[in-house]
């Protein structure tokens, strides 16, 4: 089913940033001297802690150096536009002022503030939208949430579940912290159709404009959630996101150091643009408040290439029909223009079978305009655009071309003899 969420401002976003942040962090990948294998916000789950235990975390949870400012400035200047934050993650415990559940980060933790608040006035300062992530389905501290104790599920009491914590908490973070961008649902398992649709409507009643994203299960979402880190092979339709992380965990983990460098990312990012997506990528602060300077770093090296050619990603459409996968190169396209990311330091680009003509080819970043060639070939009707970019580029990883075309893509020759 094509997917429309509806919302003009998360169409053109096509950027924003997964926040996982929880009890979990503190305990950064190992328990008791037990190595977790696998993703860190699974700690308790995957290394069977009691709930009683976990529970412990919280009494010591004191992220004292944690700045919102800093974490949406670093999403500001990162480029991205929306910020979704874990309000409560599997574990059950709300990392926000929760009034109808007490295993929260201001009644549990010595900490005493509401992140949420404070995450919710710096994003409204910085034009960001805030969103939240709520794990509707799994609670593993809560004895009718999907995934807690051993009891199967299809024994649980998910009625009063959703009665007493599931709503209770969505009807706070929908009335309590200003306009909410979307909220990111995630796991329903098996959630009937009616509880999926149940709890959509509750949303849309509390917020009209907030987007249910795709995991609110049953197929009720308003956009495609894709798989973790999967990017669909062929431009796909309608809205669509694809939840990603920098290294290969979601909450923090101290011997995680698969650090994705700004060339992945930026050509992950191009890839999933270029199909008409959005990218929704992680950073995992630690039990400080902090963001691992590796992310950091990447964010920032990012958001210098989107500072200089954002024009490229911001509001574009997928690119169909273009024949050839070409190993330098990703197209992006708004309108009549067709942007040609480009890595390394070609003295040519070929582009090949673009039928129309080009009114203005140009570097994205400096408007450094760029000598082309066209050529046709007859036998197979095709033509043929050579640029030709300088020598020097002023940006590093990837550097964007911006033609401007007679006609609006797609105006793509076909795959024929040549
Ligand atoms: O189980 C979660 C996981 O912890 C993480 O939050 C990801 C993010 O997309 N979602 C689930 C697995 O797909």
């Amino acid at each position: 089913m094509i997917k429309d969420c509806k919302q003009q401002w998360w169409k053109e976003a096509k950027y924003g940033m997964f926040i996982h942040w929880g009890l979990y962090s503190a305990l950064a990948g190992s328990y008791k001297g037990t190595e977790l294998p696998g993703i860190g916000e699974w700690i308790m789950k995957r290394l069977n802690i009691p709930v009683a235990e976990y529970e412990k975390l919280a009494s010591e949870f004191n992220p004292q150096n944690f700045n919102a400012a800093q974490w949406v400035k670093l999403a500001k200047d990162a480029g991205m536009k929306y910020l979704v934050y874990t309000a409560k993650h599997h574990d059950g415990f709300a990392m926000y002022h929760s009034d109808c559940n007490k295993f929260n980060i201001v009644d549990a933790t010595p900490f005493g503030r509401d992140p949420v608040k404070e995450l919710a006035e710096e994003c409204k300062k910085a034009g960001i939208a805030m969103c939240f992530y709520y794990s509707q389905a799994q609670d593993w501290h809560d004895p009718d949430g999907y995934g807690y104790g051993p009891t199967p599920d299809e024994d649980k009491n998910f009625r009063r579940y959703l009665d007493e914590k599931c709503k209770p908490q969505l009807k706070e973070l929908l009335t309590k912290y200003g306009g909410i961008g979307l909220i990111w649902f995630d796991t329903p398992q098996i959630m009937s159709y009616e509880h999926s649709k149940e709890l959509k409507d509750y949303v849309k009643s509390l917020q009209p404009n907030c987007i249910v994203s795709g995991r609110i299960g049953n197929q009720l979402g308003e956009y495609m959630s894709t798989g973790d880190n999967r990017i669909p092979i062929n431009p796909f339709d309608g809205d669509w996101e694809v939840p990603a992380t920098i290294n290969n965990t979601w909450g923090y983990k101290t011997n995680d150091h698969n650090w994705k460098d700004p060339q992945d990312i930026l050509g992950l990012m191009l890839k999933i643009n270029s199909r008409g997506g959005n990218y929704l990528l992680n950073i995992g602060p630690d039990a400080l408040g902090q963001i691992p300077q590796p992310s950091i770093d990447v964010l920032h090296k990012v958001g210098a290439f989107l500072q200089a050619n954002g024009e490229a990603i911001y509001g574009t459409q997928a690119v169909r029909g273009y024949p050839y996968d070409i190993e330098n190169f990703i197209l992006t396209t708004k309108d009549n223009h067709l942007y040609v990311n480009f890595t390394g330091k070609p003295s040519k680009i070929h582009l090949t079978l673009l039928n129309t003509e080009v009114k203005r080819a140009a570097l994205l970043a400096t408007g450094e305009e760029i000598p082309w060639e066209h050529s046709y070939a007859k036998a197979s009707k095709a033509n043929r655009i050579i640029l030709s970019p300088p020598g020097n580029l002023p940006c590093d990883f990837y550097n964007t071309i911006d033609l401007e075309l007679a006609d609006k893509v797609p105006v793509f020759g076909k795959l024929e003899d040549l």
